[in-house]
Formats: structure tokens, sequence, C-alpha cells
């Protein structure tokens, strides 16, 4: 289960009443105004949290009430402010009024907070309208209602690398090579259901700890999947904000051409959006250790001539090129940086 679509109501709190009240003590009957303000309601906030990715803790509850300022009251007592509610969401996520469409907030950075919904302000209490000509003012305000809304949040992961391809080309094999990540790998098509993030420490390949990229594991696309073939391409949004995509070809496939395999894929990243077909992409031919024919490693190596970067051959069974792979992303990253 992959929560990356939802819908929150929220209602922040209302401000609590200003009080009305007159000063009574014992020898002065007709003390002056002595009302204090009402607390102020507690508002809603969304805070980014790098260690979610996924929307998933909102399940079940999807309905969030923040508290209600209390009332002021007599000898100046100002009611207490309503608690605040702070709701965590994973970096990536795109907030908006649901039934305005506006866009309140995309939250990147790790740590980032923004309200989402105001609480009421407390209302002013009786003493508050004391004046030279009115000294014993009736006067005193109700609070502020909260905000209301629904609040409509999409989730596109933040990764570095994204990568695509055909079913069972060996996406989650390369993801569990490089990272700490575990997705699940079998050699049926669609393994993979949901995406999932691996961290690639460079550390693993004798660099330096310090030196990482985050790498996005994504189901595999067919032919036809913008039209809704397997599992569709929705899942691209999550590698539409990467700074390259990795696209994996296995090289082994008795049945589909390397030239073909490609074809395939880009027509569906161009179908996607533009954003995501102008991205850089690099080609990886995976499972090199049940690779054949030298042709076809030839042929491939070729290919990835023509489009101006190094050939990747990649094997998750005996480590071939991962290596490589790990320091040459590290060293794109870096360089586009500057
Ligand atoms: N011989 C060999 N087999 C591999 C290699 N990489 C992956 N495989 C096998 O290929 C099959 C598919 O691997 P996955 O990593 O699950 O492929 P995927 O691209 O994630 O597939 P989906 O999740 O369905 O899109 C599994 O049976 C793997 O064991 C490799 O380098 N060499
Ligand atoms: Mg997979």
């Amino acid at each position: 289960m992959f929560l990356d679509h939802i819908q929150l109501t929220i209602a922040a709190g209302h401000g609590g009443s200003g009080a009305m009240s007159f000063r009574r003590e014992k020898f002065a009957p007709e003390g002056g105004p002595d009302g204090g303000d009402g607390g102020k309601g507690g508002s809603i906030f969304l805070k980014a949290n790098r260690a979610l990715n996924t929307l998933n803790p909102y399940r079940h509850k999807r309905d969030f009430v923040a508290g209600r300022g209390s009332q002021g009251e007599g000898c100046m007592r100002h009611g207490s402010d309503g608690a605040d509610v702070l709701l965590e969401v994973p970096r990536g996520t795109l907030v908006k009024d649901a039934q305005t469409g506006e866009t309140l907030a995309e939250l990147l950075q790790d740590g980032e907070v923004v309200c989402v919904a105001r609480g009421g302000r407390g209302g002013l209490g009786n003493a508050r309208f004391r004046s030279s000509t009115n000294r014993t003012p009736r006067h005193h305000q109700p609070g502020e209602d909260g905000e209301e809304r629904i609040l409509d949040m999409e989730l596109k992961l933040i990764a570095d690398v994204g990568l695509v391809g055909f079913p069972n080309a060996g996406k989650s094999t390369l993801v569990s090579r490089l990272s700490a990540a575990r997705p699940k790998i079998a050699g049926y098509p669609f393994t993979t259901l949901e995406p999932q993030l691996g961290v690639v420490s460079l550390d693993r390949f004798g660099g330096d700890v310090l030196d990482s990229w985050v790498i996005a594991d994504i189901p595999g696309l067919i032919e036809g999947a913008a039209e809704g073939a397997g599992l569709g391409i929705q899942f691209l949004r999550h590698v539409e904000r990467t700074r390259m995509l990795l696209h994996l070809v296995d090289l082994s496939d008795p049945v589909t051409e390397p030239e073909e395999a490609i074809r395939v894929i880009e027509g569906e990243v161009h179908a996607f959006s533009p954003v995501l077909a102008a991205k850089p992409r690099w080609l990886l031919g995976t499972k090199s250790d049940a690779l054949q024919d030298d042709d076809r490693r030839k042929a491939f190596g070729d290919l990835c001539a023509a489009r101006g970067h190094r050939a990747f051959f990649i094997s998750g069974v005996t480590g071939e090129g991962l290596k490589e792979l790990a320091f040459a992303v590290d060293a794109f990253l870096k360089a586009e940086a500057q």
C-alpha cells in the first residue's frame, strides 16, 4: 500500500470570546471593567519529515481539528490558546485547497513548516473598551472562526536518480545491489507495485562516506502504458523531480532487441511529460552475466556512444559495472550542481 494522493479535512480552532465582567470589591460595588480576552484558536501546520516516504500515516485518520481558544474571564484573566496540530508529511508533498484548486504549499526541505489553516483570534474583553467617556463598557467581542479547508495532498518523491525500463529489466535488483533498500525481486513482470527509495552511498564501493545519492525504483513500463496498459504511467511522477534517469535494458532478453526496448520506453516517457523526456538519461545494459551475444554488446555500446555517454554493462549477479555506475552518477550529479 503506497498512498501518494489523499484529501484531509481540517479545521483550525475558533478563538475564545472576550469576557464581560466588572470588578466587585467589598467597598467598590461599581468597579471598572475587568473582562479578559479570549484565547487564540489553534492552527494546523504541515511539517516535512525526510523519514517519511508515503502519505500512509493518513490512511485511516483524515480529519483534524485544532483546539479552541478558551473564553476570557473576569479579573483580567485571558483565555488560554487552543492547541495547534502538527501533521508530518514526506518531502515532495504538494498541497492544494481542494475547493479552490489554489496551491497552498510545496514542502521540499526537511523540517519545513507551513500553516494550512489559521486559528481564529480571541475576542477582546470589555476591559479593552474602557475610555474616558465610557467607564463601564459592556461591549466585548466574540472569538473569530478558525479556517476550515479540504486539503488535497499529492506526493512526488524526491530522488536524484529515477529508474525506468520494462518489467523484469532488473531495476529492483540494481537498487538492492547499490543501496540498503530491499525491494522485492522476482522473475515475473510487475513485481514492483509501488515506488521505493534507496540511498546509494559510495562508501559501499570504497568511496567517501559523505558522498551519496538517492535512487527511486518504480514499477516497470510496457508499450501503451500511457493509455493505461500494465500499471500505467502515473508512477512516472515520482521520477519527475529527479535530476537524471537510468534506463535499464535487459541485454539477455531473447525476444526483444535492445533498440525496440529503448524505443518503447522512450515513447512512454515522452507521452508522460516533456519535462521527463528532456531529463538526462543514460542507458544501462543489464544482466550482462547472461549475455551470450557479443554483437549485442557491441550494438548496445554503439547506441550509448551515439547518445554521448559511456556504455554501462551491469550485473546483479557478478557485480559487474556497479561500482563504475555509482561513481559516474555521483560525478555527473556533482557536475550538474556546479
Ligand atoms: N542473470 C541475471 N538476472 C538478473 C539480473 N538482474 C535481475 N535479474 C533477474 O531478473 C528478474 C527481474 O528482476 P527485478 O529486479 O525484479 O526486475 P524489475 O525491473 O524490478 O521488475 P519489475 O519490478 O517487475 O518492473 C529476477 O528474476 C532477477 O533475479 C542480473 O544482473 N543477472
Ligand atoms: Mg522491480
